[in-house]
C-alpha cells in the first residue's frame, strides 16, 4: 500500500480510541495506558492532523486543579512540538458512578446540575485549546425500564441543558458549535436521541438550533439496522453534518467500534464517495475532520494498536482512491446514466408550474402510458452494483 496520509487529509483520533485498555464486560484490561504526549507524537508521525478527547481521558475524574493543569500543559507542549491540533473535545458524562442514571437527564437534579458544571468547565477548555466543535454523546441518557424515566420530562431537561450551553457559548463569544452524537442503546437499554433522525428533530426545538448539529457514528446507525450513508446524506441535506465518527460495525449487535471499513465495507465505500465526491462541484460535500472513533480489538498488543490507527487512515484513502476510479470509469458513467441517477436532480415540476398546470397536463396522467413499465424499462441497478463491486475489489 502506497497511500500515505498527510495533514491535508484531516484525519483525527480520539485519545480514548488507541488509548482504550480493552477492558470489557467479561474481561480485564489487556494493555497498558498510553501516555498523552507519546500519543500526540505518534499520531503526528503516522500522518494525522488532530487529536480529540473527553475531559476524563486527559485528567482523571476528581483531579485537583494542579493535576488537571499539569496534564493540559503537557498536552499543549506536545501540540506545540508537533503542530497537531485539537479540532474537537467532548465531556465524559458516562463513566463515573454519579452518572449511572445520566447527566443532563438523570432523575437526580443535583447530578444534572453537576453535569452542567462539568460541561461548562470543559467548554472553557475547548475554547482555550482552539477546538471549534464540542461533541455531546449522551450514552447514559436513557433507561432500561419504561416507568423509570419520564421521557418527555427527560427531553425537556435535555433541551434545557443544551439551551444553557448554547447561551454560554454566545455570551462568551466562543467560536464553538455543538454536535450531538446519536446512539440507539448501550450502555443504556434505550438511549435518548437514538438515531440521526431523532436528533435532527430535537435540534429544531432548541432556542439556538443554528449552534447545534450532529456527530453521526458509523456503527451507531448500523446498530439500529440503518444505512449510515443515508443518515449522512440527510444530515448534509439539513446542513447539520458538523463532525463525523468513522468506524466499522457488522450488523445489529453490540457496538463493535471496528476499524473504519472493517465492518460493512460496501457502505463505507458509498460513504467515502459521498464525503469526497458528493459536493455540488463533484468535490467534497464535507470539509471537517475525518475523525475515527474506533477501538483497537482486545487481542491487539501496542504494536497492533498503532497498526490499527494506520489501518483506519489507509482504509479511508484506499476507498477514496477506489471511488475516484469508479467515478472516472466511462462504463460506470454510462450505467449511472442508464439508471437515471442524475434525473433525481431535476425538479418534478417545470419552472413556473404548480398543481393547476400539473392537473392540466394530460400527458402526466390521462395520456400517460404505464404499460411499458411491465416487462420493460428496467433501471439496471444490479449492473451498476456489479460495476461498483468490481471497482471496490480492484478488478477495474
Ligand atoms: C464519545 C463518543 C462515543 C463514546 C465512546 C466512549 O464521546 O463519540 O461514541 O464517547 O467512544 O467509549
Ligand atoms: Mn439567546
Ligand atoms: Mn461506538
Ligand atoms: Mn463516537
Amino acid at each position: 500500500m502506497t497511500l500515505t496520509p498527510t495533514r491535508a487529509d484531516k484525519f483525527s483520533f480520539g485519545l480514548w480510541t488507541f488509548g482504550w485498555r480493552a477492558q470489557d464486560q467479561f474481561g480485564s484490561a489487556t494493555r497498558e495506558p498510553v501516555d498523552t504526549v507519546e500519543a500526540v507524537h505518534k499520531l503526528s508521525e503516522l500522518g494525522a492532523y488532530g487529536m480529540t478527547f473527553h475531559d476524563d481521558d486527559l485528567f482523571a475524574f476528581g483531579s485537583t486543579d494542579a493535576e488537571r493543569q499539569h496534564e493540559i500543559d503537557r498536552l499543549k507542549q506536545a501540540l506545540a512540538d508537533t503542530g497537531l491540533i485539537i479540532p474537537m473535545i467532548t465531556t465524559n458524562l458516562f463513566s463515573h458512578p454519579v452518572f449511572k442514571d445520566g447527566g443532563f437527564t438523570s432523575n437526580d437534579r443535583d447530578v444534572r446540575r453537576f453535569a452542567l458544571r462539568k460541561v461548562l468547565r470543559n467548554i472553557d477548555l475547548a475554547a482555550e485549546l482552539g477546538a471549534t466543535t464540542f461533541v455531546m454523546w449522551g450514552g447514559r441518557e436513557g433507561s432500561e425500564y419504561d416507568f423509570a424515566k419520564d421521557i418527555r420530562g427527560a427531553l425537556e431537561r435535555y433541551r434545557e441543558a443544551v439551551n444553557l450551553l448554547g447561551q454560554y457559548v454566545l455570551d462568551k463569544g466562543y467560536d464553538i458549535k455543538f454536535a450531538i452524537e446519536p446512539k440507539p442503546n448501550e450502555p443504556r437499554g434505550d438511549i435518548l436521541l437514538p438515531t440521526v433522525g431523532h436528533a435532527l428533530a430535537f435540534i429544531e426545538t432548541l432556542e439556538h438550533p443554528e449552534l447545534v448539529g450532529l456527530n453521526p457514528e458509523t456503527g451507531h446507525e448500523q446498530m439500529a439496522g440503518l444505512n449510515y450513508t443515508h443518515a449522512i446524506a440527510q444530515a448534509l441535506d439539513a446542513g447539520k453534518l458538523f463532525h463525523i465518527d468513522l468506524n466499522g460495525q457488522r450488523g445489529i449487535k453490540f457496538d463493535q467500534d471496528l476499524v473504519f471499513g472493517h465492518g460493512d465495507v460496501l457502505n463505507a465505500f458509498s460513504l467515502v464517495d459521498l464525503l469526497e465526491f458528493g459536493g455540488a462541484d463533484g468535490g467534497p460535500s464535507y470539509h471537517g475532520p475525518r475523525h475515527f472513533d474506533y477501538k483497537p480489538s482486545r487481542t491487539e498488543d501496542p504494536q497492533g494498536v498503532w497498526e490499527s490507527v494506520s489501518a483506519n487512515m489507509q482504509m479511508y484513502l484506499l476507498l477514496k482512491e477506489r471511488a475516484a476510479a469508479f467515478r472516472a470509469d466511462p462504463e460506470v458513467a454510462e450505467a449511472l446514466a442508464a439508471a437515471k441517477v442524475d434525473e433525481i436532480s431535476r425538479p418534478t415540476l417545470s419552472a413556473g408550474e404548480g398543481y393547476a398546470e400539473l392537473l392540466a397536463d394530460r400527458s402526466a396522467y390521462e395520456d400517460f402510458d404505464a404499460e411499458p413499465y411491465y416487462n420493460g424499462r428496467g433501471f439496471g441497478f444490479v449492473r451498476l452494483q456489479q460495476l461498483t463491486l468490481e471497482h471496490l475489489l480492484g478488478a477495474r
